[in-house]
């Protein structure tokens, strides 16, 4: 049967009770870490603060901050709040330099997951009548999971069908009559150019699709709906707070409301740790209030965004997320220019080049150099009077101008640049500036 929300009592709730139960729920958590975690103990202790000190949500700056080099000194057990018999699950990070982040899940913890990710699949419209086609990787990955467990809780019909062997996913989605789809946006894109290449949209029955785990643009969501035939859906998390779920779009498609029940979001300067307003931009944090295993205080995602309290038509009371507008750690500093990933793509896909592309930063002789390798689309490839040079030239250009920065553009053949089916690699840095 069709709902709105999954559990209308709690999205629905009123802002002051969402609050109320935040505080609560808090103060019993910070008591319960405190106890248990001795890294965090410490961490508090050297700050001077003592549970007794968090008496509700207004005292939670006073808490310190956890960042991903806590969990790495604290790896791989530093951080379990429960005695790990009493976990059921890990997930991990797909993280290549330093140690991996683990993070552990109780039945409990699973419980809560699953329900964040069955509330975002009703408000892209699933139901128990749909089929989810679940095109995340399963495995330590959370995404295939965490959607896969949503799913069930809903009672709709599950596709585990993790990612990779695109025909074969077409076929299912073909003869199962998929109608949710769920993975990643740079492999929906995939999937849209293969449907595309093969013909077959008009034989999809999908309506909607859930892609997250990675940023993208609104010029790559019209393109997705346009090839797939579906609406898409922006889904926000990540492993260390509990996977995909944490937030997530609904029908308004302007921005993702934050599982308030179980997740206290701040907004920060990075530089400086500074709490601040509704409406400015800054550095995602998170308290997870209701986990068990593995339950993060303030911690710091590196994703650079902006809160909104407006009053939201779905009727969803719960906070709103922008998409995260870059990375406090990924942005690049080229020539001394700070270039987001995301610019780069809103400037090809606004000039209707396909979505397959590849940054290159490297440095020679001193010099930064940023080359953009993009593919031109099938179309323009078999149109013989098409005129690359002119196109690099006006691309360079828009680039230019949006960056302030120029850049050397490649036009690549359909079909050169590696498909992901995952997180697409969109950037090669090779300066190794970190020394990683
Ligand atoms: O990517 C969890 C996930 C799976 C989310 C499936 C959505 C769908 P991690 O691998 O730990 O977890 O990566 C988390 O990915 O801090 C963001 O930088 C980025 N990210 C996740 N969702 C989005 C999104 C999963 N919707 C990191 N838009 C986060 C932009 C996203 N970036």
């Amino acid at each position: 049967m069709e709902k709105r929300y999954f559990q209308p009592e709690i999205e629905t709730m009123p802002v002051e009770e969402i609050k109320k139960r935040q505080s609560e729920l808090l103060v019993k958590q910070v008591k319960n870490v405190y106890e248990n975690v001795s890294y965090y103990r410490d961490l508090m202790d050297k700050k001077g603060v003592k549970p007794e000190d968090i008496k509700g949500i207004e005292d939670l700056h006073k808490l310190p901050f956890l960042t991903k080099d806590d969990l790495r000194e604290a790896y791989p057990t530093g951080l379990l709040a429960r005695p790990k018999k009493d976990c059921v699950r890990i997930h991990s990070t797909s993280g290549t330099t330093g140690r991996r982040v683990v993070a552990y899940y109780t039945q409990h913890d699973i419980d809560l997951w699953d329900d964040c990710c069955a509330r975002a699949l009703v408000a892209a419209g699933a139901s128990d009548e749909d089929v989810v086609h679940v095109s995340y990787g399963y495995g330590l990955f959370t995404g295939g999971f965490g959607l896969n467990g949503g799913s069930h809780k809903l009672g709709s019909l599950t596709l585990p069908m993790s990612s990779g062997n695109t025909d074969r996913q077409i076929q299912f989605m073909i003869d199962q009559e998929s109608t949710i789809l769920c993975c990643t946006p740079s492999y929906a894109a995939y999937l849209g150019e293969s449907v595309k290449e093969k013909g077959v949209k008009d034989q999809l029955k999908l309506k909607a699709g859930i892609f997250g785990a990675e940023a993208w643009t609104e010029e790559m969501r019209a393109e997705i709906e346009n090839s797939l035939g579906l609406k898409a859906y922006d889904i926000y998390g990540l492993t260390e707070i509990s996977g995909p779920g944490v937030a997530f779009e609904c029908e308004e498609q302007a921005g993702m409301h934050i599982n308030e029940d179980h997740f206290i979001a701040e907004i920060i300067n990075p530089e400086t740790g500074e709490v601040l307003p509704e409406g400015e931009k800054g550095e995602l944090v998170f308290t997870s209030i209701t986990k068990e295993a593995f339950p993060l205080l303030r911690y710091r995602t590196r994703d650079l965004c902006v809160l909104s309290r407006k009053k939201c038509s779905c009727g969803r009371t719960h906070v709103r997320m922008s998409k995260p507008l870059g990375r406090s750690d990924d942005m690049m500093v080229i020539r001394g220019v700070n270039v987001f990933p995301s610019q780069i793509e809103t400037v090809l896909l606004n000039n209707n080049m396909s979505v397959n592309y590849q940054i290159v930063v490297d440095r020679v002789n001193n010099t930064d150099t940023l080359d953009i390798n993009v593919e031109v689309t099938p179309e323009m490839a078999a149109d013989l009077t098409y005129d690359r040079a002119a196109k690099t030239r006006e691309l360079s250009a828009a680039m230019k101008n949006m960056l302030g920065i120029s850049a050397k553009i490649h036009l690549v053949n359909p079909h050169t640049i590696v498909r992901s089916e995952g997180k697409a690699v969109r950037v090669i840095d090779n300066r190794k500036l970190f020394g990683h």
